[in-house]
């Protein structure tokens, strides 16, 4: 090969191993739908779309099958990148590919973050590909054999390619990502969308999304697409244009697809961009909700959630048809002993059956980063892995920094807090409740052979849950609750039911975690720890 540039140079692109025991990676759940793991990576597929066209692609998503030797052995180059869980196993195909000989380029969220972790790779792209992949195309061209390309510009969306979709195949996925805007104009202390996509939500256009829905189709794709922005709703005015787009062209192809989404929980006020969600059949919104105080969300600079009455927010969205989905944070400051009672009442009374609750992170390049270190409270390489058994996601790792309030009670209220909400019969109270306050829409018509899989999966799901000693009973008073109440939600609550089997493993894994590491503060001391 004399230049990489040429046509037929073969880029491998991996997509690195994330941790089973993440709390998003409910592979257990996958396997009873076919499916092999949840989400497809769509970073990969649309940095694919930006590198060179006449280039032959294979992407191996190491989450759905072996990266084996031969892979390395067909490629020229090997392309690479992925989030802050990812970075050991992103730094180890690094190594593997140089030991093949092959020229390696790094890119997305974590290496954008913390270059400084991935030196070994010959070229470093940071940000938003649109930007710096034609800087290092630019210089392939050149025959550069190494390289770093950053710049300060924020990519003009109205100019974004459809992701390379071709790429993977859709039968080990239970959802395809595609993306409509970046940004988010809120101001959270913790967060790091903000100083990787600015607070100006940046979307595409309705024709552009029109495109990429058109490309899933002729593709064969059918299903879940989940619209992994930042905040659905960042840019409400655009939003508004969107959604009809999205109904018109559902409606044209016999709605095919059905939603889900990230959004602040302003959603909730919004009764006519909530009516354009159901008109396409959103069934699932993602909301960061942190925590119930107020003192705490200001002073989190969680603005958009004060005073918010969250449980009637949520009960508004479910009315619409989405079950919502909660992210909350243990770990702040101004924490005090009613944290986690606050928390637990919180989540029982609104119904959010998938809770993700994480300990407070630090993230590299946030307010709450650089305030820690002003304070002298943020640990050294706070954010660099070092055991990947361990630190997986923000349930097992974070708190990297010394605490406000003593840590053991903030590991004890963690443990108190995911103990009770993963608790079998604290859970289903939860599904029955979502259950009976959902009112879907359902637009979305499975074909026959994918509802002969779906009777198939249910079989399977009574036999695992049904037919269990811990949930049996629970699982059946939740079905028959909601089939006679609410029988439009049954199938969306089956599906919440499956996902126990998925959260009852990993809160234990959590749970063993953090008493393992109070058993080590108590052993060694809160200060000697920090
Ligand atoms: C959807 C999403 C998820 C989904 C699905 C992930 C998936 N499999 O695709 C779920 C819900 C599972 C998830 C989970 C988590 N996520 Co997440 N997630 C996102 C989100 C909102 C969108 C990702 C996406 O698809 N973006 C669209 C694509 C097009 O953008 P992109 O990936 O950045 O790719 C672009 C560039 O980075 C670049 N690029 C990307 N890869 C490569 C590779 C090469 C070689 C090159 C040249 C360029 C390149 O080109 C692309 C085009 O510009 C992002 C935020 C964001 N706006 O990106 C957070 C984000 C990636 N997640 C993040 C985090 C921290 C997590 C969690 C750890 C959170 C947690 N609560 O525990 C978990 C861990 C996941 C796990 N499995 O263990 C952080 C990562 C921070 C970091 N420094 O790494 C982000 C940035 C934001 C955040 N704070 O939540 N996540
Ligand atoms: S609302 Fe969410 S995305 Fe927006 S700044 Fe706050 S944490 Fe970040």
């Amino acid at each position: 090969m004399t230049s990489l540039l040429e046509k037929g140079t073969k880029c491998l692109i991996v997509h690195s191993e994330f941790s089973t025991f993440s709390f998003w990676n409910y592979v257990d759940v996958c396997k009873i739908v076919g499916a092999k793991y949840p989400a497809a990576p769509l970073g990969l597929m649309t940095a694919a779309a930006l590198l060179p066209q006449q280039w032959e692609f294979k992407l191996v998503d190491a989450n759905v099958e072996p990266l084996l030797v031969e892979h390395f052995e067909w490629a020229d180059i090997v392309c690479i990148g992925g989030m802050l869980p990812q970075q050991q196993s992103t730094i180890s195909v690094i190594d593997e590919a140089h030991q093949h000989g092959c020229p390696v380029v790094v890119g997305g969220p974590d290496p954008s973050s913390q270059p400084n972790l991935y030196q070994s790779a010959d070229y470093l792209v940071h940000g938003e590909g649109e930007i710096t992949i034609p800087m290092f195309i630019e210089d392939l061209g050149k025959d550069c054999k190494s390289g770093e390309y950053k710049s300060a510009e924020k990519a003009d969306m109205t100019k974004a390619v459809v992701p390379r979709f071709d790429l993977i195949r859709f039968k080990d996925y239970i959802q395809v990502g595609i993306q409509y805007s970046r940004g988010c104009p809120f101001n959270c202390e913790f967060c790091d969308i903000i100083e990787l996509y600015g607070r100006k939500a940046r979307t595409k256009t309705p024709e552009q999304i029109m495109k990429e829905l058109q490309t899933l189709y002729n593709l064969g794709y059918r299903g879940h697409i989940d619209f992994v922005d930042d905040n659905f709703i960042g840019n409400k005015r655009n939003v508004r244009k969107v959604l009809p787009a999205i109904r018109e062209w559902s409606e044209a192809n016999h709605y095919p697809f059905y939603f889900s989404t990230e959004s602040s929980i302003n959603l909730a006020e919004d009764e006519n961009l909530l009516r354009m969600m159901k008109d396409v059949d959103f069934r699932f919104v993602f909301v960061g909700i942190e925590t119930p105080e107020d003192e705490i969300l200001r002073m989190t600079n969680k603005k958009i959630n004060v005073n918010k009455p969250i449980v009637e927010a949520i009960r508004k969205i479910c009315s619409y048809g989405m079950i919502v989905n909660g992210g909350f944070i243990i770990g702040f400051d101004k924490e005090n002993d009613q944290t986690a009672e606050n928390m637990i009442r919180c989540i029982q009374d609104s119904g959010i059956c998938m809770a993700m609750v994480g300990k407070l992170y630090a993230l590299p390049n946030t307010q709450l980063t650089r305030r820690l270190k002003r304070e002298g409270r943020l640990f050294e390489d706070g954010s660099t892995l070092r055991d990947t058994s361990t630190e997986i996601d923000q349930m097992t790792s974070g708190l990297n920094f010394v605490t406000a309030r003593p840590r053991l009670d903030i590991l004890k209220d963690y443990v108190h807090v995911i103990k009770y909400i993963y608790d079998p019969e604290h859970y289903y109270e939860r599904v029955i409740h979502t259950g009976l306050h959902l009112r879907p829409v359902n637009k979305y018509r499975p074909s026959f052979v994918r509802t002969l899989k779906t009777v198939k999966a249910f079989l399977e799901l009574c036999k695992k849950v049904g037919f269990n000693k811990t949930t049996g009973w629970l699982y059946w008073k939740t079905l028959l609750t909601v089939i006679f109440k609410n029988p439009r939600a049954i199938e969306a609550t089956v599906n919440l039911a499956a996902m126990f089997i998925h959260f009852y493993k990993q809160s234990k894994f959590a749970i063993d975690l953090t008493n393992k590491e109070i058993k080590n503060i108590e052993g060694c001391g809160e200060e000697k720890y920090n």
